[in-house]
């Protein structure tokens, strides 16, 4: 498939936050997530817009638990929280902040905070909630300006990345994943999340000197 004119193409920077690198040992580190940077800003470059998110979180979110036996494992009932985490991504924190060699939020053309509420977490960045009913916008601003395309890369490709990628392709633009670009948290759910997406119809190509052979 060819890619459209420049001006039909977003690139989207799902959670890219030191949060999720080693540099957090303490939080959610995913191997090699502090190298992506470079590859987002070449993915951004055959883009028209630039859109990005960052996990928001309180550490007296409701979904804090500091038990390892019960991370990832069911969350609180009547919130909206599928899974308890460890403190990430807290406002002010090194950890809130974007990978090495990304812009600041400001200079994006558009950027989401989430899951700012203590008892939301959601995964995915074009809604607050889990059930997908409260927009964010991403989907109507993009819709607005004519997108057709998303290039996708981003922290984690099991979670946030996954979630927001499907939300996008769900709400009809064809999303390009770039493997390059995204780090998982664990291999089992990665190859997991690949094959789902790629269910759905998203596309994925490992950095943008290979967008010619997409896997
Ligand atoms: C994420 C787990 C918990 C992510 C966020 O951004 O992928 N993963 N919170």
């Amino acid at each position: 498939m060819q890619l459209p004119s420049i001006e039909r193409i977003a690139s989207f920077d799902v959670d890219s936050q030191r949060t999720f690198t080693p540099l957090c040992p303490d939080e959610l580190p995913v191997e090699g997530g502090a190298t992506i940077g470079p590859e987002l800003n070449r993915q951004a470059g055959l883009a028209r817009w630039r859109l990005g998110s960052k996990d928001s979180h309180s550490p007296e979110a409701v979904w804090v638990t500091e038990d390892a036996d019960k991370v990832g494992k069911p969350g609180v009932p009547g919130t909206n929280v599928e899974e308890h985490w460890p403190v990430h991504a807290v406002p002010g924190t090194e950890g809130f902040e974007l990978v090495p060699g990304l812009p600041r939020p400001a200079e994006y053309d558009y950027f989401v905070w989430k899951g700012v509420e203590l008892d939301m977490h959601p995964y995915g960045a074009c809604f607050h909630d889990m059930a997908e009913k409260m927009s964010t916008g991403v989907i109507e601003w993009l819709r607005a300006r004519g997108t057709s395309h998303v290039l996708v890369g981003g922290l984690a490709t099991d979670f946030c990345v996954k979630a927001t990628a499907l939300q996008l392709q769900a709400a009809g633009f064809q999303v390009l994943l770039n493997l390059a670009a995204s780090r998982g948290i664990a291999p089992d759910s990665t190859r997991d999340a690949l094959e789902e997406m790629r269910r759905a119809g998203i596309e994925t190509f490992d950095g943008v000197e290979a967008l010619g052979q997409r896997t």
